[in-house]
């Protein structure tokens, strides 16, 4: 792996990560396919042309269905979806807190009931770790637990710490796996999860604990999850600078392009986030004059595409009136063609945010860039 900074502006980086699926250049963000999929019938045959870089799959859901042995004797993740570039796996510890029935945390890892079946799993550390390795992902995570925003502090410590302790097993467990001849993918790389909810001094002490343990990149997770943007952003300018500037930061599950771009103001690399494919299916699209419903009866005899010059595949050929009616319909093209547009307006913004920081004008950029968004629109 080489991680290489291109470009510097404050704190936010302009970087280029080098992997055995190819170099992607940051800041990025991950487009969202948690079962292989991308929601929406977005195949990975239309992912060039909305200039996605790195696909993000889920541990827990592929472990549960179609099941990790499956893919792995299919040849990997990337065979299976027939995506050639880089894949970002997150472990499962965050899909098994906010998803699976009930659940117990232990020393040694979470017992929990499948959300598919209800049959009982337990998944620790080296169960993650084992899974990915068995994906064959680019990027595995690391097993950690999301502990709620609002959890109190003797909780968020005890967890913590617990957190750290895996790592420690992840990484060991990640070094075995890779060493091994057969391992699909040899070169699979490591992040590590920053946790502590929204107490600095926690976020800080297990930053500083788990930058000493060269992982390929840090993440800082536990965010996103009920606090206020402003929280949010102050945990980011207080946790960030822990973290090695010479490796990756990504910012798990954030978030609206006003939080991406305050994000990247304060050194973040990689995103990923359920609102573009999420609020498309909804027919909610992004444009750059904000966040518009195509359900609005105002929409029935507009012709005019989503966005003015949009070069995404809905927008060359098709008009606001014309994607209204397939919604309403129930027709998945509209929610195909609503996905498409909104996966190309967020990757179209990172790459203005990367040319931006080439040219050193990235504040200029993220001014502008929010008069036109709403910052309270998801
Ligand atoms: N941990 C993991 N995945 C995540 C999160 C986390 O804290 C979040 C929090 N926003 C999203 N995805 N493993
Ligand atoms: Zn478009």
């Amino acid at each position: 792996m080489r991680y290489r900074i291109l470009k510097q502006e404050g704190r936010a980086k302009r970087a280029e990560l080098e992997t055995v699926h190819g170099t992607v250049q940051t800041p990025l963000f991950m487009n969202v396919g948690t079962v292989a999929a991308i929601k929406g019938a977005v195949a990975t045959s239309d992912l060039e042309q909305i200039k996605t870089q790195v696909e993000l799959s889920n541990t827990y859901h592929l472990h549960v269905r179609p099941g990790d042995k499956i893919i792995r004797q299919l040849g990997g993740l990337h065979k299976f979806m027939s995506w050639d570039r880089p894949i970002l796996t997150d472990s499962g510890g965050f899909q098994v807190f906010s998803l699976a029935g009930l659940r117990k945390i232990k020393e040694e890892g979470v017992y929990f009931r499948s959300h598919i079946d209800g049959r009982k799993i337990f998944m620790g550390p080296e169960e993650s770790m084992q899974i990915q390795s068995n994906l064959g992902s680019t990027i595995a995570m690391a097993f950690d637990e999301c502990a709620p925003s609002r959890a109190d502090r003797s909780y968020v410590q005890a967890s913590v710490d617990r957190t750290a302790r895996w790592l420690e097993r992840c990484k060991k467990e990640m070094a075995r796996l890779n060493s091994l001849e057969d391992t699909i993918n040899r070169e699979q790389l490591l992040f590590g999860i920053n946790q502590g909810a929204i107490y600095p001094d926690i976020r800080i002490e297990h930053a500083k604990r788990i930058s000493e343990m060269e992982l390929d990149g840090y993440a800082v997770g536990g965010l996103a999850v009920g606090e206020t943007h402003e929280e949010m952003y102050h945990i980011l300018d207080q946790v960030v600078p822990f973290l090695p500037k010479d490796k990756p930061a990504y910012l798990m599950g954030v978030g609206t392009p006003a939080n991406i771009l305050e994000g990247v103001e304060r050194g973040i690399d990689f995103f990923d986030c359920v609102y573009p494919t999420r609020n498309g299916r909804h027919g909610h699209l992004y444009t750059n004059q904000g966040k518009i419903n195509l359900f609005n009866a105002k929409y029935e005899l507009d012709d005019r595409p989503i966005e003015e010059g949009c070069g995404c595949p809905a927008c060359r050929r098709y008009s606001r009136a014309y994607i209204r009616h397939l919604l309403k319909a129930k027709e998945m093209l509209g929610m195909r063609l609503c996905v498409l547009h909104n996966l190309y307006f967020y990757n179209t913004m990172m790459e203005e945010i990367r040319d931006a920081l080439d040219e050193g004008r990235f504040a200029e950029y993220k001014k502008r860039k929010l008069t036109g968004i709403n910052p309270l629109d998801q």
